[in-house]
């Protein structure tokens, strides 16, 4: 873990007007802040404080693989859907004429946005571009793009900043280290794509000529971005160093971005978490398809998940998780102080499969309800009780009931508690509910009903110590 990941001390009042003025300096485009002549850099906390305060995000796996959707030649090919040139084995050629197939008419960025905010997210990750090495926005660098390579001559990329700017949700780019298509890259390694034993004389050339100038591009037509979310650091080519160097040159190019610990080589597999206490490179430790048992005090993390078993599109994956099964990973996430970064794959055509909008609108009535209990919230001071999670803010502890218990007495220990109050967070009135009080253990008397099956809250509002 960097040190950087460490250092997540509470935010204090001057540090809070820190803030404040350098968000309004932030606010001018001449870079002059009402008079000062230099803007004051953010600190570490200040910089992520939009990203612990989110917890909830859309992660959007998009690009030339949701063509083919899982199927090549007729053949099913197993595994990931945006693994298919890799997997199926395709050469370069014959995987870019997808593009000529790629017209998704049906996309509408308001209406993703949309469905973001009403899900209760508060910021996108999408693929500028995935390890196939096809970009979502008209690149100057290259032609194997949307506006040049496909009928669709849309900027993906424009019309999601504009439709983020005016929804107020923040805008975050997936970028790929490893490249399949370009030649100072991997794509000389066909039919193997992925072998990590193989160099590439050209890759610095790659790195200076090509992946450096997108990186400016993107933040320069379309930021200031949230994050850099990277992948595909794992290749030969690619080292700890380079990682360092990338991460300094971007928060040059944009002071207050964010960036994942997968710019270096730091993690520990799908782990996601930095191999040790050393100082590797990025902002947060990025757990794949798996939440950490314990949470990580201390240190900020993103779990990124898949709703069915694909973060592409795939026609035939139809193994779903439930919305309950989500609704409760993102308060589990949550009690272990994370943020969740949930996929969907879009189609072909543009769309977001139904099954994902279903269980993006369920979590986002439980958000409509709930957020409170999720949003800028801290890990679980109490540990995982029985019956469900807990999650803290200020002087609040938001106890998450999956169990409900049937004799209507919920016990929660809370050492040296000083409860001023206990509510129902579904309470709009905030109705009182009776707390009796035995040693360290408290049983709050709950109605008998639960006023949601998949995760009640109740409101434990502690005494100011
Ligand atoms: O973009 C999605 C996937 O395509 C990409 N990451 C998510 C967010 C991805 N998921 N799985 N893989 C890529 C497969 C990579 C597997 C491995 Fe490795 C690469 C095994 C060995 C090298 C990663 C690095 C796991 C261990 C070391």
């Amino acid at each position: 873990m960097t040190r950087r990941m460490f250092r997540q001390s509470a935010v204090t009042g001057a540090a809070v007007l820190g803030l404040a003025l350098a968000i309004l300096a932030g606010g001018c485009s001449d870079g002059f802040a009402f008079g000062s002549t230099e803007k004051k850099p953010l600190s570490d906390d200040e910089r992520m404080e939009w990203w612990r305060e989110a917890r909830f995000g859309l992660f959007v796996h998009w690009g030339l693989y949701s063509v083919p959707a899982g199927t090549y030649k007729g053949k099913r090919i197993d595994g990931i859907g945006e693994w298919i040139m890799q997997r199926a084995q395709v050469p370069v050629s014959e995987y870019e004429k997808f593009a000529a197939a790629f017209n998704p008419i049906g996309f509408d960025a308001d209406e993703w946005v949309r469905l973001v905010k009403q899900a209760g997210m508060k910021y996108i990750v999408i693929t500028s571009k995935h390890h196939d090495g096809f970009c979502l926005w008209d690149s100057q660098v290259t032609d194997y793009d949307i506006m040049d390579a496909t009928p669709f001559k849309r900027d993906i990329l424009a019309e999601l900043a504009q439709a983020c700017k005016k929804h107020k949700i923040k805008l975050c780019f997936y970028h790929s280290i490893m490249d399949w298509h370009h030649p100072d890259a991997q794509a000389p390694f066909y039919p193997n794509y992925n072998d990590t034993s193989r160099s590439n004389p050209n890759f610095g050339r790659y790195v200076e000529t090509y992946m450096k100038p997108q990186l400016a591009e993107l933040l320069d037509k379309y930021g200031p971005l949230g994050v850099l979310w990277f992948d595909g650091e794992w290749i030969r080519d690619w080292t700890e160093p380079q990682g360092k160097a990338l991460y300094a040159w971007l928060r040059e190019l944009q002071p207050d971005l964010i960036i994942n610990n997968r710019v270096g080589k730091g993690r520990k597999g799908m782990e996601g978490l930095n191999k040790s206490d050393d100082d590797y490179a990025g902002d947060f430790g990025t757990p794949e398809q798996q939440i950490p048992a314990t949470g990580l005090p201390g240190v900020d993390w993103e779990t990124c998940m898949t709703m069915n078993d694909t973060w592409g599109f795939k026609a035939y994956d139809d193994n779903w998780k439930s919305s309950e099964d989500l609704i409760r990973k993102l308060v589990d996430i949550a009690s272990k102080g994370g943020n969740f970064l949930l996929n969907v794959g879009p189609t072909p055509e543009g769309l977001i499969p139904q099954p994902s909008i279903q269980r993006l609108k369920a979590m986002g009535h439980w958000m409509a309800v709930n957020s409170e209990s999720i949003y800028g919230t801290t890990a679980s001071p109490i540990g995982k009780p029985d019956w469900g999670r807990c999650t803290a803010k200020g002087e609040k502890l938001y106890l998450h009931v999956f169990d409900w218990p049937a004799d209507g007495k919920l016990d929660v220990t809370v050492p040296r508690a000083d409860i001023a109050k206990a509510y129902l967070l579904a309470d709009k009135k905030k109705n009182a509910l009776p707390v009796v009080c035995n040693g360290e253990v408290l049983t709050v008397s709950l109605p008998e009903e639960a006023p949601d099956a998949v995760a009640s809250v109740i409101v434990l509002v502690q005494n100011k110590k």
